[in-house]
C-alpha cells in the first residue's frame, strides 16, 4: 500500500508518512520478521494489535509523548481503501528531532546484555555483579543505551558513550524517563502474569521538551515473556514470536533470504499469539479494539 503522503521513513515493519511540518502519520504494518528477514505471508491484524499496545501505555504513562491522535478525518489525500486499511494501525504524531539512541532498559540479563556479560563483560554489564545467570532477573534494571544500525543489530554503548552523542543531562533525563516507564509497565504485565524482560524507547525533543516517540511497549520493542515459563538459564520463548520461529527452525531454514512462505496455520497462531499478548496486557477483547478502530 503506497499512500499518496510523502514517505519519511521506512522500518522492517513501519512506515512513516508527512502529514504537514508539524505531524507525521506513523503506520504500523502487518509484516512480520525473524532473524531480521521479513517473512511472508504477513499476519494479519499485527500492525493493529502493536499500535493498539502503544495507545494504551502512551494513554497511561505519564511521560510527554508524541502521539496527537488516531483520526485520520483531517488528513487529505487518503482514498477509502487506504483510509480503512489504515484504521487502527495509524498514529497521528508530532513531529520531533529523535535523539540518535536506543534507550534499553532491562530487567532481565538475556540476549545481547547476556552474550556481553558471559564473555567477560561489555558496555550493558559496567554496573552488574559476577555469578548472575542467563534469563536472571537482575537486582534492579538498567539502562543500557544503544547507537541505532541501518541494518542488523544496534550496537550497545555506554551510558558514558550516550551522553557525549545527546548530551549529559539529556541522557540524564531519558535515563530516568525510560527506567520510569519500564517499572510501570513491567509491574503492570507482572501482575497479568507476563515478564516485560526488556524494552527499547526512542525519545524526540519538541520545542525544548524531551517525549517519548515511536511505539512503546510492544512485543516488537520488547522482550514479553509468560511468567510461568520463566527459568533461569532457559532460552525463554518470546510470546509472539515463538510459534513462528519454532516453525521456521523445524524446516531446517538457513535464516537467510528468502524465509519459506509461512503455512496458514502459522499466520493464524501467530495471530493468536499477538492477540492474545494484546488481551492479557491491556484486560480488553481485541475484537472490541478493532470494532472502536475500523
Ligand atoms: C521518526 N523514526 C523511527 C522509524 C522507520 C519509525 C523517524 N515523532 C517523530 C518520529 C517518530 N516516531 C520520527 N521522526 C520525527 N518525529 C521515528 C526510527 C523509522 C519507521 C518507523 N524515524
Amino acid at each position: 500500500m503506497v499512500l499518496a503522503l510523502p514517505h519519511v521513513a521506512s522500518g522492517k515493519v513501519r512506515e512513516i508518512y508527512s502529514v504537514d511540518s508539524h505531524h507525521l502519520l506513523f503506520v504500523a504494518t502487518d509484516r512480520i520478521s525473524a532473524y531480521d528477514v521479513i517473512l511472508d505471508p504477513d499476519i494479519p491484524d499485527k500492525g493493529r494489535v502493536l499500535t493498539g499496545l502503544s495507545l494504551f501505555f502512551f494513554d497511561r504513562l505519564d511521560v510527554p509523548n508524541h502521539l496527537v491522535g488516531t483520526d485520520l478525518g483531517a488528513i487529505e489525500g487518503l482514498d477509502e481503501d487506504t483510509r480503512h486499511h489504515l484504521l487502527g494501525r495509524t498514529m497521528v504524531v508530532r513531529r520531533a528531532e529523535v535523539l540518535p539512541i536506543e534507550c534499553v532498559v532491562r530487567g532481565y540479563l538475556y540476549g545481547s546484555a547476556w552474550r556481553e556479560y558471559a564473555s567477560g563483560g561489555g558496555p550493558t554489564t559496567e554496573h552488574l555483579r559476577p555469578g548472575l545467570r542467563m534469563g536472571e532477573r537482575l537486582d534492579a534494571p538498567i539502562f543500557t543505551p544503544a547507537t541505532k544500525a541501518r541494518t542488523g543489530h544496534d550496537l550497545n554503548i555506554t551510558e558514558a558513550q550516550a551522553g557525549d552523542l545527546v548530551g549529559h543531562d539529556v541522557l540524564a533525563e531519558v535515563r530516568t524517563m525510560s527506567l520510569d516507564v519500564y517499572r510501570w509497565a513491567s509491574d503492570h504485565a507482572r501482575e497479568r502474569g507476563v515478564i516485560l524482560a526488556d524494552t527499547k524507547f526512542e525519545f524526540g525533543v519538541v520545542d525544548g521538551r524531551i517525549i517519548l516517540v515511536d511505539e512503546v511497549l510492544t512485543p516488537d520493542s520488547s522482550r514479553y515473556w509468560p511468567a510461568d515459563q520463566w527459568h533461569p538459564e532457559r532460552e525463554m520463548p518470546s510470546f509472539d514470536k515463538q510459534y513462528v520461529r519454532d516453525w521456521l527452525d523445524a524446516t531446517g531454514w538457513d535464516h537467510e533470504p528468502p524465509a519459506p512462505r509461512l503455512p496458514d496455520q502459522v499466520v493464524e497462531g501467530t495471530r493468536a499469539r499477538y492477540v492474545e499478548a494484546y488481551e492479557r496486557i491491556t484486560d480488553r477483547p481485541f475484537e472490541e479494539y478493532l470494532e472502536a478502530a475500523t
